[in-house]
């Protein structure tokens, strides 16, 4: 492959990632923060909170947390800082580090608020992996504390002497029970939470039909579903024979043998590696089933679209979301955002902008934090001043 090849395979990756700009940001010595007061949206626009991680560059967490991508054999260094009320840590889940850098508090070493820490690991073997808050675990992983971790090869292979593909696309499953997250320091026992919100990559529901969601393949260029849950619930993914896919690898690992999944089941914390060829023309869904593990019942079916490049109608359209000036008093700017949703800091909506031509006029409002989601996607927070 020519160097151009691959620097157009690489720009192509980061575009799919949902979270493209966190990926930006890791470009430069990355670090990672971690923070109570973030939100996530539910498909109706309902702001629920979250806790999580996010990348100090872009000064925000995010559900899930930001994905993390290492090639293989790098020596990595994974610098994080914890400017949050309570203590927290990374554990790198499936990964083969050691117990000094293993975040699991009694044997690893606790980030406290203030602390920042490196962790330090030899990426060798490529593969699907997690990373997630291991204090009070319970409760931090199920306030959002929790994010995927590919090591990858330069020649997109997914191991030495593995088959070849074109683009990763992550798909991390997830759930939380609103209550839980409005109320963390309520007396919910854990064994009683019962999730009400299932997710794919932090979305769900409407969410995941949106333009920019679909997973588009070209025939013939077999794309690496990473799938990987931190859920209550237990996943069922359902392939149809025309995705022609291939699960090669399970927890981080090549499989003695491949096998072509029909319904793939995956449990809290495990993680497979699949490669889908769709036939040319396909286009349709992964149905992915969410199963309460408590009594059974089936919760909830999110799904991924997938559809051939060539049916493509809509180029999705990236805007800058930082806003500027911020903090501010008279107005803030996102360029050429269309929908501007503002909620104050008690998530109540005080405001929702269509046509906005990118300005939101803040003259008049009380000094505080604010959050804005901008045109449906990235939410923000912004501050304003006397
Ligand atoms: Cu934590």
């Amino acid at each position: 492959m020519s160097t151009v090849q691959h620097i157009l395979r690489t720009v192509v990756l980061i575009s799919m990632v949902w979270l493209a700009p966190s990926l930006y940001a890791q470009q430069q010595p990355p670090e990672l923060f971690s923070g109570m007061e973030g939100y996530t949206f539910l498909p109706d626009g309902t702001p629920v909170p979250i806790w999580g991680y996010g990348w100090v560059a872009d000064g925000f967490i995010t559900l899930p947390a930001p994905l993390l991508t290492y090639t293989e054999g790098e020596s990595v260094q994974l610098n994080f800082t914890n400017p949050s009320p309570e203590s927290h840590t990374i554990h790198l889940h499936g990964l083969d580090v050691d117990q000094a850098n293993d975040g699991v508090p009694g044997t690893s070493f606790l980030v406290t608020t203030g602390d920042d820490a490196t962790y330090s690991f030899d990426a060798d073997y490529p593969g699907t992996f997690l990373y997630h808050c291991h204090v009070t675990t319970t409760l931090h992983l199920t306030m959002g504390m929790y994010g995927m971790v590919l090591v990858t090869r330069p020649d997109f292979t997914l191991f030495a002497g593995g088959p070849a593909y074109a683009e990763d696309v992550p798909l991390l499953f997830s759930d939380l029970e609103i209550a839980t997250n409005l109320d963390p320091v309520g007396s919910y026992p854990f064994h009683d939470i019962r999730p009400d919100v299932f997710m794919i990559n932090g979305e769900s529901g409407s969410q995941l039909e949106a333009p920019e969601r679909i997973v588009h393949f070209e025939p013939g260029q077999p794309l690496a579903f990473r799938l990987g849950s931190m859920a209550y619930s237990r996943v069922v993914c359902q392939f149809s024979p025309e995705l022609n896919a291939t699960c090669y690898m399970s927890d981080g690992r090549p499989l003695p043998t491949p096998f072509e999944p029909d319904a793939l089941e995956i449990y809290p914390g495990e993680r497979f590696t699949v490669l889908i060829d769709p036939e040319p023309g396909w286009d349709g869904s992964l149905p992915c089933e969410f199963w309460s593990m408590v009594d059974e019942t089936l919760e909830s079916v999110e799904n991924i679209h997938i559809r051939d490049a060539a049916l493509k109608v809509v180029e999705p359209q990236f805007i800058g979301v930082t806003g500027y000036p911020n903090p501010t008093r008279e107005h803030i700017t996102w360029d050429d955002a269309r929908r501007i949703e503002v909620w104050n800091a008690y998530g109540v909506p005080v405001a929702d902008l269509r046509f906005a031509r990118g300005v939101l006029d803040v003259a008049g409002w009380p000094v505080g934090t604010y959050v804005a989601r901008i045109d449906g996607g990235r939410s923000v927070r912004f501050v304003v001043i006397e």
